[in-house]
Order: structure tokens, then C-alpha cells, then sequence
């Protein structure tokens, strides 16, 4: 008795203690080590030590948020592709000093160490870096901001080759902890599925209740993160579904155990594994249950902070709160944000819709019709009944407001273009079957949409929602996407960031990449040249080790590094490549052994994983693997062309493979890839680009200067046209003898590769989609122009740096900013040291 009160006692930080004692001291009483570390014992302990000052970092900041009280913009995502925080945390908070020297200390280079921790893969693709990229710039920025979404269990599988097929493992990745988040206990919200909605009279009042048949918990992880040079941590929360109770008691009393336990499976079930598509949506309830789960626990947990603040004050809510839909996985927001409002809330329907819509943004990120979410309207009837109501009534009010818009239309003309802007309508594929289109719900509650690329924006407002454009031209924007390059210069590349500092003789372009144009005046510079290549060199001796180490193989170092890392996807065109490739190991074996001497050698590289029921990109890698082997052994060429599949892509490895690429391929069929950032990656490690007329390929060629970039193939414009034409298409004599030696077996696995010749080589209507077949001439002639420049060095390394020098454009920070400006209306908030 007596001691229930809060003792008065000030913590004090760790940052009094010296890190190597800390680490000890970590090391000592969280894993009871004393002494003989492992590796992954010195990544614990400083992990451990570093999570402390993170945690400094990001209390004052949130302190003083709470006092400033600004605006807040939420990143709804489904996806956060993190990667690995220890370097990344290290460096922003300026602690990278310290820790290397407490390492050395106690025996160890940092660099290993950074090893021993696994990727936060909790993402598949582009989608999922962008948002782990924007948080990185909204806290270097000192944006009060959040990163809202789900904490898997599991994250995106882990590749591994079989006999040189892809098979998947599951990423088992928080088995020995992750000391960069904290479980919030009181942080918590109920999320309900199913049941029944009802209506009760209360005063005069109708009020709608819905009564769901099953609830679970959604519990709070805060993941801090550090801005660099500011003293800003910000914060991703992630939510883990748990069950609502241990287990179910009486089951458990009776004897029943597994019983007892089917609730702790149906919740944990929700949150524990990231669905690994990333293009076609999965039609799946339990997707449409994880969006629901972290857009009602991000909702729930905002709504609660604001009215902590301002009451019940709702129309203040879109001075003090945005959110940002990236994509269409967390659209039930619109909804969602509706349903708290007006039923738990109690206002009127059209001050919800205003309000809501207010505080709604939606970024599209793909052009492909068929990757556009849309739900069963049974689907969402029978798990968020409410939800359901209310999309109809948005859709009523919406078409009704259409009505009236267009009422100078002839009415079959009207109706016709009403049907078509539905938000809810029938499924082209099956006419018994009603959709919601979750793309047309955000375009409709949302106060902006935004493509991700100037091209893709473009198809944004002329194509896939140019109805929508006619009527609200300006609610469409375009948001060019960026890298942030702390991680993706500084960081993965200390030799070229050490080089840019000394040549500018500031390290201010970290902050402001625009600097970075500085290095054109160096461009042409020989001694700087042999700098700048003397660092490449460098990073290509770390692949080519890398290379050792998965293939057993030595690369000639001297050669070409020619990379393409990304989902693989048939849009992508990985298969373009292997043919060029399969082109050039012909050439080779038909020259004498002096004229290979004058060949350029290539190295050439190929990662990325293939959704794990997606065929045809299982096929591809297989053709990679495949024809790898009969490469990689030949005698006559070896010294001259090697091509190896890089197993396990992921942010780790591409923070080594990128710094050492000297070209990188981006070779989408024009209007297919949205923006593309790996790009901007590479173009910032002043590595060339051979590319086609894409996504953000255009404006990376348009700062670099387009002549410096290898650019080929048909534009966005003629796709229509050439598709329909495409079975009368006369293929190149040097296509149809690939495809001939594929399908005779020169590399093995015959019946394997045929519906792979088959998809491109067929004349049927609708075969080669990508238009391969239309672009190979030109991209072998690419192919050309590239080694010629590789012999000539000194322009090579001209264009390199200009590169770099032209990436200014593709920092996250620029992206953010005009978010900030033209969307969110946020302003910065840095707290005083
Ligand atoms: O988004 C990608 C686009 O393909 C890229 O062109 C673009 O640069 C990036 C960022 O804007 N899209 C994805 O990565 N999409 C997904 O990962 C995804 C995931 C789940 C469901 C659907 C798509």
C-alpha cells in the first residue's frame, strides 16, 4: 500500500555511456552474454545501444508535435519495404563515429556487422521501397508525419534456385527480435468483420449500429525513423493482429484445446503473412481483411489522438490530418473514415462526405487495367456489411450528381457514361456479378490523385480516368517519384559519397541533390575521371566477390557490368535481355579467337523473384538460369560473356549491386512501367541507362542530357495501333533463329521454354502483349551504340559522372516536398535540440 503513484525519478539518456560499454552492457543483460561475440551478437548489442538514442531522438520529437500541434499527413500503405536499419539508423543520427570506433574496440568492422541483420522485407516491389523512401524524406524534412500500415509476420519470401528454378521460402525474419521497434501496449483498437447492421430510433434521431460477428485486436509497433542532419524521428506504425482474449476459456475447460485456440488463429492469421503479387490484385478475403484491419486501427488511433486535442470538433480535422492512399489497398479508408464519423460519431452524412474528402489523397501506380483492385460486391457485403451500405449511398449521391452534370448529354449517351463512372458495376467477365471499383472510390473521395511519373500521369488523366479528368481536371496531379539518397548514395556508396564531398567540397548535396549538378564541371576532367573510376572499380570487386560467393565463379573485373534487377515480370521484359544476350553469345563463338579479343566483355546480372503463381515469369527465370549454365561453361567465349541470376533480391542486395552497375536496363514496353525508381538508383551511382521511352526513364533523360542514355523502341503513342497490327508483324530474321534455337533445345528444358516462345512468337491476336518482337531490332542496335561508347572509356566515364550530376531531380526530398506543397499543405515542425 502506498506505492501505487509514479515515482518521481528523472530517467537519464544512455548517450552518457560509452558505446563500446553499452554494447557490452547490452550484450550482457538482454542476451546474458559475457564475452566471445559472434557477429550477430556485436550487430544485438549495438542494435540494442543505437535503439536508445533512437528512442531519445524520437520522445523529444513527438513531444514537441504534441506541443506545436501541426498538421499530420498519414501514409496509408499496405507496404513498407524497409530493408536493414542499423547503417541507415546510424548515419542519419550522425552516430556513425562513435559506433565504427566502439566496434574496432571490440573487434569488429562495422560493415560486417551491418550483415548479420535481416531485411525488413515487408513489401514486394517499387510500391513498397516508395513509402520506406518518403518516410526517410518526410523526417529529414522535419514533416509531422507517419507511416500507417501492417506489421507481417512474414514478409516477402525468400527466393532460393532449385536445379535453377525459383522455389520460395518463407521470410522467417523476427525470430531474434527487432530492436528497431517498440510494441505500444496501450496502444490498442478493436476491428470488427461481419454481422449485422441495424437501425434504432434514438430522440428523433435514426442511428445505425453494426454489430459484427467477429473482432479482433489491433495492436500498436511503433518503428522510429531518423531524419538525417535534423534532429527529427518520426514514426512508422505497424499493426499485429492479436485475439481479443488468450484463448477461449470454456472450450479450453471442456477439454477442447484446438478449439480453444481457433481464435488466436483467425486473428494472428490476418497480420502474418504479405501477399507476394505485385501486379494482378488478389481477390482474396484475406487481403480485403488486412486492408480493412490497418485502415480502421490507423483511423481509430488518429481520430482518438485528434479529439484528445479538439473535442468533437470535427470540421477542424482536415486542418489538423491527411491521409495518403498509396494505391488503391487502403481505399476502404474512404468508408471506413465515413462510418466513424457519422455512426460512431453522430454527424450528418454531407458534413462527413465533406470532411472526408478533404482529408483523402490517392496516388495510383499502375496503368494495367487488370491490376486495378475491384471487390465482389458479395465479398464486401458479407465481411464489412456497413462499409458496403455506405459505398452504395456515396455511389448513389454520386451518380445522381453525374446525372445532373452531364444533363446536356443525349440521355442514351448520359446513361452510357454514367454506367461507366460507377463506382460499383458489373464484371465485364461474369454478369451475374457485381464489383466495387476501389480505384473509382478513391478518384471520387479523394481531394487529389496523382500519378507517379510525368508519362504516367499523363495516362492517368487521358486513359484510365479521363472521365473523371473531364469533370475534375484539376484534382489530377502528377508526383514524380525519388529515391532517398542517404540510403541509396551515401550510404551503399561512402566511396563516391567521399568523392562528390571532396570534389564540391561540401557534403551538402545529402540534403539538397540539386549540388550534385556541380560535378559536370568535372565531367570531362581526366584526373577526376580516374578517381570516379577507381571507385567503381571498387564496388565491381565487391559484386564480382558476391558473384563468387552464390556461383563459385570469377568474373573478369575489367569486364562490363550489365544489370537488371526488379520483379520479374513480362512487362519488364526480362526476356528481351536474355535474348540480346543469347544474340551476343552467338556473335562471339562465330569470331576467331582475335577478333573476341576486340569484343567489350560483359558481365551480365539478372535478380528479382516472380509472384509465386505467376508462370510465365517462373519460365523466365528458368531461361535465365538455363542459359547461364551453357554460357557460363563455354570455353570459346567465358572470358568474354558470363550471365548470372543473382538469387534473393532484395534492398540489401541492391544496396551492392547498384553501386557497381555500369549500365542498367529498363526496358519496359512504353506506357507499361509507371515510373520505375530503381532507375533513379542507378543514375545516381552514375551508372548508364539503356532504356526505353518509359516512366521516369524520360525525365532521368531529360536531366542527364539525352544523348548520354541508350534509348530505344516504340513510344507510348503507337502501343494501340501496333498491337492490333501485331500479327502481320514481319519478326527480324535474327528473332525467329533465336526463337528456333529455344525451342530446339539449345538450352535444354524444350517443352519447358515452348509456351514461352509460344507468348511471344505465335501470331495470334493478343500474342506478344509486350511487343518484343517490335522492339528487338532497335534495342540490339542499343546494344551496339553501348559497346561502342565502352571502348572509348574516357566518354564513358563522362557520361557517368554526368549521371550523378543530373540526379538532383530523383531525391525523395524533391517528391515530397510537392506532395507537401501542393496536397498535403503540411508544413515542417523541427523540434529545438
Ligand atoms: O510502383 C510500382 C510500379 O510498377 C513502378 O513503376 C513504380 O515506380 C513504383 C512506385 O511508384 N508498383 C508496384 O510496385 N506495385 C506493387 O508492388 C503492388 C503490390 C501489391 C499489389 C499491387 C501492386
Amino acid at each position: 500500500a502506498g506505492l501505487e503513484k509514479t515515482a518521481s525519478v528523472e530517467p537519464a539518456s544512455t548517450a552518457l555511456v560509452p558505446a563500446p560499454v553499452d554494447i557490452a552492457n547490452k550484450l550482457r543483460y538482454l542476451f546474458g552474454r559475457n564475452g566471445d561475440y559472434t557477429v550477430t551478437d556485436a550487430y544485438q548489442g549495438t542494435a540494442w545501444s543505437v535503439r536508445e538514442k533512437l528512442i531519445d531522438s524520437f520522445n523529444k520529437t513527438h513531444d514537441h508535435w504534441k506541443e506545436e500541434d501541426p498538421k499530420f499527413i498519414y501514409y496509408l500503405s499496405a507496404e513498407f519495404l524497409m530493408g536493414r536499419s542499423l547503417i541507415n539508423t546510424v548515419y542519419n543520427l550522425g552516430l556513425d563515429g562513435e559506433y565504427a570506433e566502439a566496434l574496432n574496440q571490440l573487434g569488429y568492422e562495422m560493415e560486417k556487422v551491418a550483415d548479420a541483420e535481416r531485411d525488413a522485407a515487408l513489401g514486394n516491389g517499387g510500391l513498397g521501397r516508395l513509402a520506406a523512401c518518403f518516410l526517410d524524406s518526410m523526417a529529414t524534412l522535419d514533416l509531422p508525419g507517419w507511416g500507417y500500415g501492417i506489421r507481417y509476420k512474414y514478409g516477402m519470401f525468400k527466393q532460393a534456385l532449385k536445379n535453377g528454378y525459383q522455389v520460395e521460402l518463407p521470410d522467417i525474419w523476427l525470430t531474434k527480435g527487432n530492436p528497431w521497434e517498440l510494441r505500444r501496449d496501450d496502444v490498442k483498437f478493436e476491428v470488427g468483420f461481419g454481422g449485422r447492421v441495424e437501425r434504432r430510433k434514438q430522440g428523433n434521431k435514426e442511428v445505425t449500429m453494426w454489430t459484427p460477428s467477429e473482432k479482433v485486436i489491433a495492436q500498436a509497433y511503433d518503428n522510429p525513423i531518423p531524419g538525417f542532419n535534423t534532429p527529427t524521428t518520426s514514426n512508422l506504425r505497424l499493426w499485429d493482429a492479436v485475439p481479443l482474449t488468450e484463448f477461449d476459456l470454456s472450450a479450453f475447460n471442456a477439454g477442447d484445446y484446438d478449439r480453444a485456440m481457433l481464435e488466436r488463429e483467425r486473428a494472428e492469421g490476418i497480420s502474418a503473412v504479405l501477399y507476394p503479387n505485385d501486379s494482378t490484385p488478389e481477390g482474396k478475403e484475406l487481403r480485403l481483411k488486412q486492408q480493412y484491419f490497418f485502415v480502421s486501427a490507423s483511423l481509430q488511433d488518429v481520430l482518438s489522438r485528434f479529439k484528445a486535442v479538439h473535442g468533437n470538433n470535427f470540421d477542424l480535422l482536415p486542418e489538423k490530418a491527411c491521409f495518403q492512399l498509396n494505391d488503391t489497398h487502403p481505399t476502404i479508408a474512404v468508408a471506413e473514415l465515413m462510418r466513424l464519423l457519422l455512426d460512431v460519431e453522430g454527424l450528418d452524412w454531407d458534413q462527413v462526405w465533406t470532411i472526408s474528402t478533404k482529408c483523402l489523397n490517392y496516388t495510383n501506380h499502375t496503368v494495367m487495367p487488370e491490376a486495378l483492385e475491384k471487390w465482389p460486391v458479395k465479398v464486401m457485403a458479407k465481411m464489412l456489411p456497413r462499409h458496403m451500405e455506405i459505398i452504395e449511398v456515396i455511389n448513389e449521391g454520386w451518380t445522381k450528381w453525374l446525372a445532373g452534370h452531364l444533363k446536356d448529354l443525349a440521355p442514351e449517351e448520359r446513361a452510357k457514361r454514367i454506367a461507366a463512372m460507377s463506382i460499383i458495376h458489373e464484371n465485364p467477365w461474369n454478369k451475374d456479378e457485381m464489383l466495387v471499383n476501389m480505384a473509382y472510390l478513391a478518384v471520387v473521395g479523394s481531394s487529389a490523385v496523382n500519378g507517379v511519373a510525368a508519362i504516367h500521369s499523363n495516362i492517368v488523366k487521358d486513359e484510365i480516368f479521363n472521365d473523371f479528368y473531364q469533370i475534375f481536371p484539376s484534382k489530377f496531379q502528377n508526383k514524380t517519384n525519388g529515391v532517398t539518397p542517404r540510403r541509396w548514395l551515401a550510404w551503399c556508396n561512402p566511396e563516391l559519397a567521399s568523392l562528390i564531398t571532396d570534389t564540391l567540397g561540401t557534403s551538402e548535396w545529402i540534403n539538397d541533390t540539386e549540388k550534385l549538378a556541380g560535378l559536370r564541371a568535372y565531367a570531362s576532367d581526366k584526373a577526376f575521371q580516374v578517381k570516379w573510376a577507381a571507385v567503381k572499380k571498387a564496388k565491381k570487386a565487391k559484386l564480382a566477390e558476391l558473384i563468387k560467393k552464390v556461383h563459385g565463379d570469377e568474373v573478369n573485373q575489367d569486364a562490363l557490368f550489365d544489370i537488371q534487377i526488379k520483379r520479374i515480370h513480362e512487362y519488364k521484359r526480362q526476356y528481351l535481355n536474355v535474348l540480346s544476350i543469347i544474340w551476343r553469345y552467338k556473335q562471339l563463338k562465330k569470331m576467331s579467337p582475335e577478333e573476341r579479343k576486340k569484343a567489350v566483355a560483359r558481365v551480365c546480372v539478372i535478380g528479382g523473384k516472380a509472384a509465386s503463381a505467376y508462370d510465365m515469369a517462373k519460365r523466365i527465370i528458368r531461361l535465365v538460369t538455363a542459359v547461364g549454365d551453357v554460357i557460363n561453361k563455354d570455353p570459346d567465349t567465358k572470358e568474354y560473356l558470363r550471365l548470372y541470376f543473382l538469387p534473393d533480391y532484395n534492398v540489401s542486395l541492391a544496396e551492392t549491386i547498384i553501386p557497381a552497375a555500369e549500365l542498367s536496363q529498363h526496358i519496359s514496353t512504353a506506357g507499361t512501367e509507371a515510373s520505375g525508381t530503381s532507375n533513379m538508383k542507378f543514375q545516381m551511382n552514375g551508372c548508364l541507362i539503356i532504356g526505353t521511352w518509359d516512366g521516369a526513364n524520360i525525365e532521368i533523360a531529360e536531366e542527364t542530357g539525352i544523348d548520354n542514355v541508350f534509348v530505344f523502341g516504340v513510344r507510348a503513342e503507337e502501343i494501340n495501333q501496333l498491337r492490333k497490327e501485331r500479327k502481320n508483324f514481319k519478326t527480324d530474321p535474327r528473332w525467329d533463329e533465336l526463337m528456333r534455337d529455344i525451342e530446339g533445345g539449345m538450352f535444354g528444358d524444350k517443352d519447358y521454354f515452348k509456351p514461352l516462345v509460344d507468348s511471344v512468337n505465335n501470331m495470334k491476336v493478343g500474342n506478344d502483349w509486350f511487343l518484343l518482337a517490335n522492339d528487338f531490332a532497335s534495342y540490339l542496335k542499343a546494344q551496339e551504340d553501348v559497346d561502342a561508347c565502352y571502348k572509348d572509356q574516357s566518354e564513358w566515364l563522362r557520361r557517368s559522372i554526368m549521371y550523378t550530376a543530373g540526379s538532383g531531380k530523383f531525391s525523395s526530398d524533391r517528391t515530397i516536398r510537392e506532395y507537401a506543397e501542393d496536397i498535403w499543405h503540411v508544413k515542417p515542425c523541427r523540434p529545438t535540440v
